[in-house]
This record gives C-alpha cells, sequence and structure tokens, in this order.
C-alpha cells in the first residue's frame, strides 16, 4: 500500500476526488481507482501501484468525486470484476466495465461534485444509481442489477472510512428476514445478520470483528433511549442477537456496526415498530359491538304489528 501512496501522489493537485478500492478487472487483487482533473481515470494495482491496463479511461471533462465500484452482474450471470460508475465535466454518466474498459454512457447534460451512490430506493429488488447534479436535480436510474445490501453505496466513504466494494469482498448486512417491515410485541426480538469476509492469502482473515448492535427509539420514549449490545466475532458467518423489546407503542431503528481489525468500519440498519399491531386491534374494541347490535337487531327484526320491547310496559306509572 505504501507504493501506491507513492504511485498516488505522482498525481499531485490534478486529484480532488479521493480514490476507490475494489477489484477492477477480477484478476484477485485489489486495485486502486484514480480519478483526476484531466478527466483521465487511472486503475492502479494493489500490488505494485502499477497502472492496469487498457486504463486511463478518458473521459471529456473533469472527474470531480470518488468513483463508485459496483458489482453490475445480472441475475445468475457470473461476472468478473467491477463496473465503474462516475459522472464527468462533459455532462455524462459513465458505467465503465472494469476488465474491459468499455464503457456505456448516459446524457445527463449536467455536471457534478458529488460520487454516484447506489441502493434500492424505489422499492423491488432491483438496484438503483442516484446521480445528483449541480443544476439541484437528483437522478434515479434503475438498473437489472439485483439489490444485495452489500451493494449499496450509501454515502461517500460509506459512513466513515471504507472506499472499498463491500460485495463478496468484506462487509455485514442484516439478512432479509430480519430487515422486512415487522411488529414486535414480545420480550424480546431478534435480529440475524451475516458477516462476510471473503480475504484470501496472504491478508487472511480480517477477524475479530467487533460488532456493536444498537437499539434506537424516537423522544417519545422515556427510557434509555439506546439499548446497545457489544460482541466479538472470530470468523465469518450468519448470527443472531436477541435484543430487548421497549414497553411503549413507538417506531425504532436497529443499527448493527462492525469494526474489523484494521478498524475498517461497517454499518448495516433497519426500521421496525413496537406494539403498532396491539393499537390497530383498538379500533376493532370499539367497531365489534357496534357491528354485534346491529346484527342482534336485524335478527330479531320485530314483526310490524309487534309494538318495540319497552322495559317500561312491566311497570304501572
Ligand atoms: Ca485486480
Ligand atoms: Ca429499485
Amino acid at each position: 500500500m505504501m507504493e501506491v501512496g507513492l504511485e498516488a501522489n505522482t498525481f499531485g493537485r490534478s486529484q480532488l476526488g479521493g480514490p476507490t478500492l475494489g477489484d477492477v478487472d477480477g484478476d484477485g487483487h485489489t486495485d486502486v481507482v484514480v480519478p483526476t482533473l484531466s478527466g483521465n481515470i487511472y486503475v492502479l494495482s494493489g500490488k505494485d501501484g502499477s497502472i492496469v491496463r487498457p486504463y486511463p479511461y478518458r473521459t471529456h471533462g473533469r472527474v470531480m468525486n470518488q468513483v463508485l465500484l459496483l458489482d453490475l452482474s445480472k441475475r445468475g450471470e457470473k461476472n468478473k470484476g467491477l463496473t465503474l460508475v462516475t459522472t464527468s465535466f462533459d455532462g455524462y454518466l459513465y458505467l465503465i466495465d472494469g476488465p474491459t474498459s468499455c464503457a456505456d454512457v448516459v446524457d445527463i447534460g449536467e455536471t457534478s461534485y458529488s460520487m454516484v451512490l447506489a441502493d434500492n430506493v424505489d422499492g423491488g429488488d432491483d438496484l438503483d444509481l442516484i446521480v445528483s447534479t449541480m443544476n439541484g436535480n437528483v437522478f434515479c436510474f434503475s438498473t437489472p442489477v439485483p439489490h444485495h445490501p452489500l451493494k449499496s453505496w450509501r454515502s461517500t466513504n460509506q459512513g466513515r472510512n471504507n472506499v472499498a466494494n463491500r460485495y463478496n469482498r468484506e462487509g455485514l448486512y442484516i439478512t432479509p428476514s430480519s430487515r422486512s417491515f415487522r411488529d414486535e410485541e414480545g420480550k424480546n426480538f431478534w435480529v440475524e445478520f451475516e458477516i462476510v469476509d471473503k480475504y484470501r492469502m496472504p491478508s487472511g482473515s480480517q477477524a475479530p470483528y467487533n460488532v456493536t448492535t444498537t437499539l434506537l427509539v424516537p423522544g417519545n420514549y422515556q427510557g434509555e433511549r439506546q439499548i446497545k449490545q457489544n460482541q466479538i466475532f472470530d470468523r465469518p458467518g450468519k448470527y443472531r442477537i436477541k435484543l430487548p423489546t421497549v414497553g411503549v407503542r413507538t417506531t425504532g431503528t436497529v443499527l448493527v456496526e462492525m469494526v474489523d481489525k484494521n478498524g475498517l468500519y461497517f454499518s448495516d440498519d433497519f426500521s421496525l415498530t413496537f406494539h403498532m399491531h396491539y393499537y390497530k386491534l383498538l379500533k376493532w374494541l370499539l367497531v365489534l359491538p357496534m357491528l354485534g347490535m346491529f346484527g342482534v337487531l336485524v335478527i330479531l327484526r320485530p314483526q310490524e304489528a309487534v309494538p318495540l320491547p319497552s322495559f317500561s310496559r312491566n311497570t304501572d306509572l
């Protein structure tokens, strides 16, 4: 990594957006992607800092942001390498295939200083790309690629200090069964997550993984607002953590954070509700007796000639 630092130094001030890391060409070794003000995007070998061919890729305007790295292989497709996604000051959005450096471009006609981000924004199960421009527009492009929590890249440096793509590499995500919408009523509930670590020799495993699970509930809850649990795991895999349910009707967010042996930070989160279903049942407490009374009146409908029953007729008043 030292050599990469020296090599990157030769770009000097011509570089504004920081580098991002990932195996761009799919040879099993990490590469460093460096955008430059000249419009060239360099890919450097993480081993020795040499330029990976056929890069640099030349755009026709300045590249002012970090380059997003994504696994854009479609369902069932086993693509090696990653796709480089970036805007350039020539007004195009570039999607550059890592191994070949062949590009698809989208003419957005606007410039951007911010990184293209990825997440599933509009639902469905496909990954979406978010491009925000200097004109104040936010574009959302859908892709034919299935979404996975580790494919999303929701902020520059992914919240703290990680500039590497996580899918098929390293990360932590909450499993779909845990993150789907739910309401909790019991004493406790379970959160399932998976620690992914695909590092091989010579770097080996990035364990131990220090995982902190935090239940955040908003201001309407009077007790302790943050319920935290900390655990250290020695190997990747799926784990379940039990969290206490809060005693009031409220919404909450579960945040799972992981720091590996190098201090790299990963996180995932989902939202849930507490005791909302019970509250929804309350309306039936009101409606059911009314329906019952209505039913009784319909079934026991008095004949025309028969006077309505009255409790007063047995009295002599
Ligand atoms: Ca590589
Ligand atoms: Ca989507």
